[in-house]
């Protein structure tokens, strides 16, 4: 497989002005006419004319109107080549065939549940037709779509509809016409038995935009939410960003086969199922918050994305990065921003430093891919949105809205690069943001340490800072980093110190006026080691340190326990609380993983669970932000801190805290249950979901008792829910012991729910994810459940991602996870690569455990590299994670 370079990169020798598509979309086969109008980006260019094209019949080629003969031009397996296009511009006309109710890779044009649809990001236009499949050429396009009407009744592209009518032999058609230049990843196509959920937008300047959800007609009922996300995006975008909708028409399409979340094709976005359908009774808080979240983001894409693109592919955080940053405000302005954030930090931990810090590390900006679609990463989206918000974080609210004003005015209609938007944001602020473009570049993840010192005599508090960023694959020696530490000291009542000025660099710099006093700063830390000096100190101080988590590093501070309790009980930056809880908790944990693997017993620190119950009974804090605050770190986050990583004994520790927090605490946790429960309707609020939140962490660290009352409680929980939130909390708690009450509350739960696929799906998950000791074996049989198929990506992402996610078992020491994955990562890359390459990524982590583990996980991927006809998808993967 060829690997693509970023510093390879050339501009094209042609750009393409109009493009105009007709499909006749058939149950055999389907046809493809382009015509294009082509200018070469020089005149007088003497560059061949390379179009991609993959698994597509060619069935005639017109240049000028004259059609080529064989000899003329040059096809092979991925592109056709016209040595000597005509000199200036000219149209290319081509027709192709192409089979979509053939393809499982979800790729190109193909059929979800009987409708046609399209997925082109990144490289999938290539396989609709043949085309400088790139996101630098950007076109106009007009699509015209002929279909069966009875089949396909409602046709569906981007832009505006402009015409449409009947045809002979039960036919119609539909032209759609996009009135702004957009990269064909962004083309889409839609044709089936939809229906819609109509609604309309008035813009702030007045134009009136008609919103449209289509799904299948009996699922319309469960679209209300995505059509509430849909306006309250709409309406945010205009009020933060003053950004715009620029069409009268946005459509929004659910298809249940789809290989990632959704798609932000222009005015037509495709979604997941999964991340439109929902009622209180099917789907969970979670799953309203991730519709939120989703519905946002594709719609913000409009602007950072659509209207403004990528230059190539290596720039993908350009638009990710900068959208995850934009759907992460949005969530958090739509309910509590402290929560949110520990939520994105949360995960950022659980699956991006793990990955940064293993053989498919790579920058934001990758240096070289062979398949693109592996790089969309936690790196290129959660890392690349930390990015964004250090942008922030060091240029205020009205400076980073400031740097967006001007990255629109300067790049509008425009493919550009990561540069573009840094220099956006320095010219529009006077801004020297120094070597902070490594952020784009270096991979891994830096370790900052700190230390301080109090000098009671000068008044002075110090912070030392040191910076080393690991090494990763092809890049063993790193510069230091710009990493802003936003930091705030507490006084002994807990209270923050006014600032008012520090030494750095040999020079007094002024933290702010006094009026009105400031009570953090954001110390900028550019070098390998540095000292930044508080004045006018008068006691010692605990220092709050990276309040917000304002960098993407991994901090280690002096901070002693007692500091870290006091933290917990006084930080006036609510993260930070959360953090401080979470650092004392995983020092509990690695000091008892080490005495579990020592053969001594386990003995829990009063004071830990002294300071987890007075969260858990404070009454004057948000009840989500306990939930989350008494939530242990995964075990996951614990694996990736140690030096050779012991799944057995993590879990063991973790599973020995949680039982023994639950028996201590019992009374308090009951309570809680108990006070939290409500009859009310459901209401995606946050008081509500915080509610919910509080009351099912209580019931799942009560589920670990061996307590019969325990069990009886989370059987009336269970009966008494009114909503899927509940309902599955109590599922999950009960399904934490194996035995007769588990099995015979999934099969309640699966014959309520079975003819509602989302909702099975959470079933084959919290199967798949049970720590069940040799639950690979129910996970085999799972397979062969009528409800099961291979073929869809959300059915694998449950069972088989669910599987993975299970440290115990898909790490079991007699290889059985391994195997079991190996097999299936085989069968999946011959339906889709895309699906396959994303679970033989639980492999990539295997050299961070022992021996015997390393052996049985090597001969997996040696044995999945060694099989014929492999994708370069999972080659990619799999021979990284090999080298
Ligand atoms: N921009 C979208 C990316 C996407 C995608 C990429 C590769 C393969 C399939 C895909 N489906 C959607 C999603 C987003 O970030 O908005
Ligand atoms: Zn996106």
């Amino acid at each position: 497989p060829k690997e693509i370079f970023l510093k390879d990169y050339k501009s094209p020798a042609f750009y393409f002005d109009t493009v105009d598509l007709k499909f006749s979309l058939g149950e055999e086969k389907t046809n493809v006419a382009s015509k294009i109008t082509v200018f070469p980006s020089v005149e007088g260019t003497s560059s061949p004319l390379v179009l991609d094209g993959e698994d597509l019949k060619l069935i005639s080629i017109k240049v000028d109107g004259k059609e080529l003969k064989e000899g003329d031009y040059h096809l092979d397996s991925r592109h056709l080549t016209l040595p000597s296009p005509p000199q200036g511009k000219f149209t290319l006309e081509i027709d192709t065939e192409i089979q979509p109710q053939k393809n499982t890779s979800l790729e190109g044009l193909y059929k979800s549940s009987g409708n046609f649809c399209t997925q082109c990001e990144a490289e999938g236009f290539r396989k609709i037709t043949f085309y400088q499949d790139r996101p630098d050429i950007m076109a106009k396009y007009i699509c015209r779509i002929e279909a069966d009407k009875s089949l396909y009744p409602v046709l569906l592209s981007n832009g505006n509809l402009i015409e449409q009518g009947v045809l002979e032999g039960g036919k119609h058609y539909a032209v759609w016409e996009d009135p702004f230049k957009k990269p064909c990843y962004l083309f889409a196509l839609v044709a089936g038995q939809l229906e819609s959920r109509d609604d309309v937008f008035v813009t702030r300047s007045g134009r009136k935009v008609s919103l449209r959800i289509w799904t299948p007609a009996q699922d319309v009922p469960k679209t209300a939410h995505a059509m509430y996300s849909l306006k309250a995006a709409m309406k945010w975008d205009e009020d933060v960003f003053g950004l715009e909708y620029d069409l009268d028409l946005f459509n929004v399409v659910a298809v249940p086969d789809f290989n990632m979340g959704a798609m932000e094709n222009k005015s037509l976005n495709i979604f997941n199922s999964k991340l439109v359908l929902a009622s209180p009774e099917t789907a969970s808080d979670a799953d309203y918050a991730a519709i939120l979240g989703v519905i946002g983001h594709e719609y913000f894409h409009n602007w950072t994305g659509n209207r403004v693109t990528c230059r190539d592919w290596f720039q993908l955080s350009l638009k990710e990065g900068l959208t995850v940053f934009r759907d992460q405000e949005f969530s958090s302005d739509m309910g509590s921003r402290t929560v949110k954030r520990i939520a994105d930090v949360s995960r950022l931990r659980n699956f991006q430093f793990p990955q940064d810090a293993g053989p498919m590390a790579h920058p934001v900006r990758p240096h070289s891919y062979i398949k693109m679609d592996n790089f969309y990463t936690g790196k290129v989206y959660e890392k690349g949105a930390e990015v964004v918000r250090m942008y922030k974080t060091l240029l205020g609210t009205q400076g980073f809205r400031k740097g967006m004003d001007l990255y629109f005015k300067r790049h509008d209609g425009q493919a550009v690069t990561c540069e573009d938007f840094f220099t956006a944001m320095q010219d529009a602020n006077g801004a020297d943001f120094a070597n902070f473009l490594l952020w784009y570049s270096q991979a891994g993840t830096p370790v900052v340490k700190v230390s301080s010192s109090y000098n009671a005599e000068a008044h002075t508090f110090s912070l030392k800072f040191s910076q080393e960023v690991p090494p990763s694959p092809g890049q063993p020696v790193k510069e230091p980093m710009f990493i802003p530490v936003a930091v705030g000291l507490l006084d002994s009542s807990g209270k923050d110190m006014p600032l008012s000025s520090l030494y750095h660099d040999g020079t007094l710099q002024s933290v702010a006026g006094n009026n009105p006093p400031v009570f953090d700063t954001v110390l900028r830390v550019t070098k390998k080691e540095e000292e930044f000096v508080f004045c006018d100190i008068f006691e010692r101080p605990i220092p709050s340190l990276l309040r917000g988590y304002s960098a993407p590093v991994r901090l280690e501070s002096d901070l002693s326990d007692s500091d870290l309790f006091f933290l917990l009980a006084h930080d006036s930056d609510e993260f930070n609380r959360w953090e401080a809880g979470q650092l004392l908790a995983r020092k509990l944990m690695l000091s008892l993983v080490s005495d579990f693997q020592q053969n001594k017993p386990l003995t829990l620190n009063p004071k830990f669970v002294q300071g987890l119950k007075s969260i858990l009974c404070d009454t004057g804090l948000d009840k989500e932000f306990i939930a989350k605050a008494i939530t242990l770190p995964g075990e996951g986050e614990i694996m990736d801190m140690m030096e050779v990583a012991d799944p057995d004994a993590v879990h063991a520790v973790r599973t020995f805290i949680r039982k023994e927090l639950a028996s201590q605490l019992k009374s308090e946790f009951l309570s809680t249950v108990q006070n939290n429960r409500s009859s009310e309707e459901y209401t995606f609020n946050h008081p509500n979901m915080a509610r919910r939140a509080l009351k099912n962490t209580a019931l799942a660290y009560l589920a670990s008792l061996e307590d019969p009352e325990i069990t009886e409680l989370a059987l009336c929980e269970y009966n008494a829910a009114t909503n899927m939130t509940d309902q599955f909390a109590a599922l999950a708690a009960i399904a934490q012991k194996p035995g007769k009450t588990r099995d015979d509350v999934l099969a309640d739960f699966y014959s309520k729910w079975q003819h509602d696929y989302l909702v099975v799906n959470k079933w084959f998950s919290l199967q798949a994810m049970s720590d069940i000791p040799g639950n690979v074996e129910n996970v085999r049989n799972l397979l062969n459940h009528p409800a099961f198929d291979l073929r869809n990506p959300n059915k694998v992402y449950s069972l088989i991602g669910g599987f993975c996610g299970s440290p115990v078992n898909f790490h079991a020491k007699d290889g059985s996870g391994y195997k079991f994955l190996g097999e299936i990562v085989l069968q999946l890359d011959k339906l889709n690569p895309q699906v396959a390459s994303r679970m033989v990524s639980a492999f990539s982590r295997w050299k961070r455990f022992d021996e015997s583990r390393q052996k049985l996980a090597k001969q997996q991927l040696e044995m999945i590299m060694s099989a014929n006809g492999l994708s370069e998808n999972v080659f990619e993967i799999a021979s990284k994670s090999l080298a």
